[in-house]
């Protein structure tokens, strides 16, 4: 018993250290050049439509120190994402995608392929074993790559919804929108912001 408890600890413990959010330098990398917009400082809404693979329109023009709500909607049939940063950030998080898509969390049309999944109809799973509780986000390492659902700066959209995010553009530097989906950018999934003055 006493020897039972201390390897659950241990495991418990172990658990808890990978779960902390660790300081990856790249998740921040949009602080450079913007911030998650406040809903109440938006003037402009921006309309976005992807599709297999493309976006419409291909360029869009903010002025620094403008908050803009990016209304994206998905018309095609693949799981597509609209993702503002430099062409290094767009790079960096091709391979973290990659990543994703290897070890199942994502799949081509849904960007929740686990949380999408049909327990019922599997057989022989136990629900109560499978801790279901501990599924949530919160655990599920969102603080640091390759979870980053929550950026202020992307959002993954499943094929036939629309979802919204509010960005600041705070400094004008050269950004790229772009769907950093394994091959998705290759073919055509990016675009240009451009500053005004
Ligand atoms: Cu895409």
């Amino acid at each position: 018993m006493r020897l039972a408890t201390s390897v659950a600890a241990a495991a418990l413990a172990l658990f808890a250290a990978t779960a902390l959010p660790q300081p990856a330098a790249a998740d921040a990398a949009y602080q450079a050049f913007g911030a998650r917009g406040r809903a109440q400082d938006v003037k402009r809404t921006i309309d976005i439509v992807m599709r297999d693979n493309s976006y419409q329109p291909q360029r869009i023009q903010v002025r620094a120190g403008e908050t803009v709500r990016f209304r994206v909607r998905n018309a095609g049939e693949l799981l597509h994402e609209f993702n503002i940063g430099t062409a290094a950030m767009h790079q960096q998080h091709q391979r973290e995608m990659q990543a994703m898509f290897e070890s199942g969390m994502m799949s081509a049309t849904s960007k929740d392929a686990m949380a999408g999944m049909d327990h019922s109809k599997m057989p022989g799973m136990n629900h109560g074993a499978m801790g279901h509780g501990g599924m949530s986000h919160g655990s599920m390492n969102h603080g640091s790559a390759p979870m980053r659902h929550d950026d202020p700066n992307a959002v993954l959209v499943d094929p036939g919804k629309t979802e919204e995010m509010v960005f600041k553009f705070t400094k004008a530097t050269t950004l790229e929108f772009a769907c950093n989906i394994p091959g998705h950018y290759e073919s055509g999934m990016v675009g240009s912001v451009t500053f005004s003055r």
